[in-house]
């Protein structure tokens, strides 16, 4: 390779780099959830609730809820408009106690996706 073509190829890396740079804050970010992360519970939540640092695309962003053996036990899509910046997914209320693992996937309107898990334990009072 001639050192003009390594001099275009550097300066493609640059621009690159400096792109991304310049679009990553406006990915959507977890700012926060409900249940927190790490957190434990009494009782079951009536929903998980996580919100996004920017709008979100209804198509695309999706959380799923998984119990300790790595069943499912609920899942939801984001609501069916754009820009809104939370998903929301009901809890089962059966699920009295055990350790629940969160994980969403979300398509920010700028047409970037983000990803990521975290889980929370639920200790009922009557020890179940
Ligand atoms: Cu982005």
């Amino acid at each position: 390779m001639n050192s003009t073509a390594k001099r275009g190829l550097q300066m493609l890396f640059v621009v690159h780099a400096l792109l991304c740079a310049a679009t990553a804050f406006a990915h959507a970010r977890l700012e926060s959830q409900d249940p927190r992360a790490g957190g434990t519970l009494t009782e079951p939540p009536h929903v998980v609730r996580l919100h996004f640092s920017d709008a979100l695309k209804a198509e695309g962003s999706h959380l799923w809820i998984e119990n300790s053996s790595g069943d499912r036990v609920a899942e939801a899509d984001a609501l069916p408009t754009d820009g809104i910046l939370e998903m929301v997914c009901t809890f089962p209320m059966k699920m009295r106690s055990g350790r629940f693992h969160v994980y969403w996937r979300a398509a920010s309107t700028d047409g970037h996706y983000t990803q990521g898990d975290y889980w929370f334990t639920i200790q009922s009072a009557d020890g179940r």
